[in-house]
C-alpha cells in the first residue's frame, strides 16, 4: 500500500512495529502525542492528540490503512480513558469514513474479556466481560468498529492483544504472550486478506498454555509461530508460584480485576 498510519507510534509497541512494519507500505505515517524522534527514510511524523477531531481528520487524510495503537494502555480515571480511548477511537473512525480509509487494525485488549476465569476457553463470539474502565473502552472500540463495518463497510481486525512483549515474564503471560513477530505476521494478514470483515482475533502466540480459540478466524491464514513454553524455565526461576485464589490465577485479566475506580 502507499501510506500506512500507525497511531501510538512512540509507545512500547509502536516504537518496535515502526521498523518491523516498514515493508508494508511506501510511506509510514507515524503519530503520537509523545516524542517520535527523527523520521527514518520512509517515515513521516505527524504529532496529533487523538481527542482533537479536526487534527485526526487531517492525520488520516491520504492513508490507505491504519494500525491503531494510540491511547491509554492501562487503567486510569474516566477523564483520561474517555478522552484518549472513547473520543479518540470515535474521531479515528469518523476520519476514516470521511477520508475513505477502509482498513484498520484496532489494538483491543484481553482486558475486554478480563473477568472470564482462566479455566474457560474463549472464542471470537463470547460476550465481553471487561475488567476495568480501560477494558470497557476497548469494548466500546470493538462495538464502534462493528458499527462502521455494518453501516459503511470499513473493515477492522479487532485484535484482543494478550501481552505483546519481547518475552513472557510471569506465569500469566505464559498464557497471554504475543510475540512481536507474531503480531507483525497478523497485521500483514489483516492487510493482505481480500475480504477481512470485522473479526475478533485473540492476539496470542501459539502458546501451549493458551486460553483462546481463534478457529473462527482461520480464513485470515494467520499462523503464529512462537510459543511461550520456550520461556517457562526462566519464568519459573524468576517468579514464585502465585498463590491460589489471587486475581493473578483466577481471572484472564489478572490484576486488572483488582483495580478500583481511579478518581480524577
Ligand atoms: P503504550 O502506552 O506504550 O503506547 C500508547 C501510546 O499512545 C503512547 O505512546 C501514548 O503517548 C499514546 N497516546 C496516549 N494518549 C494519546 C492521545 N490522546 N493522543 C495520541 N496518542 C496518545 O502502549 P503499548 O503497550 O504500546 O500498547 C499499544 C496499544 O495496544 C494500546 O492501545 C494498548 O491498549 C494495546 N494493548 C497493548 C498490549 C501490550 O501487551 N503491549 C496488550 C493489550 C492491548
Ligand atoms: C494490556 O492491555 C496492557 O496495555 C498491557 O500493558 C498489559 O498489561 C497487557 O494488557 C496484559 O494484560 O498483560
Amino acid at each position: 500500500m502507499k501510506r500506512l498510519l500507525i497511531t501510538g507510534a512512540a509507545g512500547g509497541l509502536g516504537s518496535v512495529l515502526r521498523s518491523k512494519l516498514a515493508y508494508l507500505a511506501d510511506t509510514l505515517r507515524l503519530s503520537d502525542i509523545a516524542d517520535l524522534g527523527k523520521a527514518g527514510p520512509n517515515e513521516e511524523l505527524m504529532p496529533c492528540n487523538l481527542s482533537d477531531k479536526a487534527a485526526v481528520e487531517a492525520l488520516v487524510k491520504g492513508c490507505d490503512g491504519i494500525v491503531h495503537l494510540g491511547g491509554r494502555s492501562i487503567e486510569d480515571s474516566w477523564n483520561v480513558i474517555s478522552s484518549a480511548n472513547i473520543d479518540g477511537v470515535f474521531n479515528l473512525y469518523e476520519a476514516a469514513r470521511k477520508q475513505g480509509c477502509n482498513r484498520i487494525v484496532f489494538a483491543s485488549s484481553n482486558h475486554a474479556i478480563g473477568y472470564y476465569p482462566q479455566n474457560e476457553r474463549l472464542d471470537s463470539d463470547v460476550y465481553p466481560r471487561p475488567d476495568s474502565l480501560y477494558g470497557v473502552s476497548k469494548v466500546f472500540g470493538e462495538a464502534l468498529a462493528n458499527m462502521y463495518h455494518d453501516k459503511f463497510g470499513i473493515e477492522t481486525a479487532i485484535v484482543r492483544i494478550g501481552s505483546c512483549l519481547p518475552e513472557p515474564s510471569d506465569h500469566r503471560q505464559l498464557s497471554t504472550w504475543l510475540s512481536q513477530d507474531d503480531f507483525v505476521r497478523l497485521i500483514e494478514r489483516a492487510f493482505a486478506t481480500s475480504k477481512l470483515g470485522c473479526p475478533v482475533i485473540y492476539g496470542a502466540s501459539d502458546n501451549d498454555a493458551g486460553w483462546w480459540d481463534n478457529s473462527k478466524v482461520g480464513y485470515l491464514g494467520w499462523k503464529p509461530q512462537d510459543n511461550s513454553e520456550d520461556y517457562r524455565p526462566t519464568v519459573d526461576a524468576n517468579n514464585a508460584r502465585p498463590a491460589p485464589d489471587t486475581p493473578e490465577v483466577r481471572f484472564q485479566g489478572g490484576i486488572f480485576t483488582a483495580e478500583g475506580i481511579h478518581e480524577d
